[in-house]
């Protein structure tokens, strides 16, 4: 067992209710098929796969209206939040596979009242194409998969469903938001007037992967905080990673998407982790479930050639 051995709980949210297409409902188990409980484990990680978290409402055709959807949605958000909670509590690391992006109301939910609890300030770093800020109000396609972080961090109009435990539990500016080129104009404006730290692929383009990530972990690591990940898949280049309901060309590379996760293993800082929006329907024969395996693995301590581990902070110049 590797020095930083975790106690690893894996819950699949099998729910495509909150996108604009089906299929990502099917992304836990092509993630178990690629070999995901069993990538970590050889990492030296103790992995318990708890099985999937699921809607009352299992009817899946036709496609409902999104009235039934959005019920699905904010109930597997409440089942998701709580085992996040659970599972955080019990000093271990909750990793949900999904699933469309909505499922992430529901687990930083969780996330963030452990957070409250144990006096930890709690960030976010959101890998997508997409910002995922609109509401109700500035949506053009009525998708709650694009309306999560907004919800989150406390916009309001989303009416009385959604009030309580989902909104405004997380600071906009604890927010980072990392990969993106496909943000709607209204939902920009609202990403500026809260403070979020968009860093967009020409910001990534012109720095580089290395000194933004630093930047963004050095923050987390200056006041001891919980960093939570949500990784999109439509954050990586679609030529690389084709199951995406939600495509956009000009994404993270192989290496650049990597660097991102070995950075943030060695931070050590991360506390908890999505992985959405993988669509096996429109993958290449599993190329994109197994690019998000290995891109676990390296989040999880995979290393090329074995080499030592030098926070951030120890790598600070001055
Ligand atoms: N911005 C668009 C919308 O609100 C597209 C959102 C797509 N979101 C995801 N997750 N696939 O990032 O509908
Ligand atoms: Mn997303
Ligand atoms: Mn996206
Ligand atoms: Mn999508």
């Amino acid at each position: 067992n590797q020095p930083d051995a975790q106690a690893i709980d894996l819950f699949g949210i099998p729910s495509d209710a909150g996108a604009s297409c089906r299929g990502s409902g099917m992304g836990p188990e092509a993630l178990r098929v690629a070999g995901l409980v069993e990538t970590l484990a050889t990492l030296g990680h103790v992995v318990t796969d708890r099985g999937d978290i699921t809607g009352s409402d299992r009817a899946r055709t036709p496609w409902r209206l999104s009235d039934e959807r959005n019920a699905e949605v904010l109930d597997i958000a409440r089942q998701s939040s709580a085992e996040a909670l659970a599972s955080l509590d019990a000093g271990r690391l909750p990793a949900f596979v999904g699933g469309d992006h909505s499922l992430s109301m529901g687990t930083i939910s969780g996330v963030a009242r452990h957070c409250a609890s144990v006096g930890k300030p709690l960030f976010v770093l959101w890998v997508d194409a997409h910002g995922d800020f609109n509401t109700p109000a500035t949506s053009e396609t009525g998708n709650i998969h694009g309306m999560p972080l907004a919800l989150l961090c406390g916009e309001p109009d989303f009416g009385p469903d959604y009030e309580g435990e989902w909104r405004g539990l997380v600071d906009p500016r604890h927010v980072t938001i990392f990969g993106a080129r496909s943000i709607d104009r209204p939902e920009r404006q609202l990403l500026e007037r809260r403070g979020v730290d968009v860093i967009d692929m020409r910001r990534i383009d012109e720095m580089g992967v290395v000194a933004l990530m630093r930047e963004v972990l050095a923050r987390v690591e200056a006041v001891g905080g919980h960093l939570h990940v949500s990784l999109d898949v439509d954050a990586i280049d679609p030529a690389i990673a084709p199951g995406a309901g939600t495509p956009v060309a000009g994404g993270l590379t192989f290496r650049e998407a990597h660097l991102v996760m070995e950075m943030i293993h060695d931070s050590g800082a991360m506390g908890s982790l999505d992985v959405v929006e993988l669509n096996p329907y429109l993958d290449h024969a599993g190329m994109s479930a197994r690019l998000l395996v290995d891109l676990t693995a390296s989040l999880f301590g995979r290393q090329i050639m074995p080499r030592q581990v030098v926070r951030i902070s120890e790598t600070a110049t001055s």
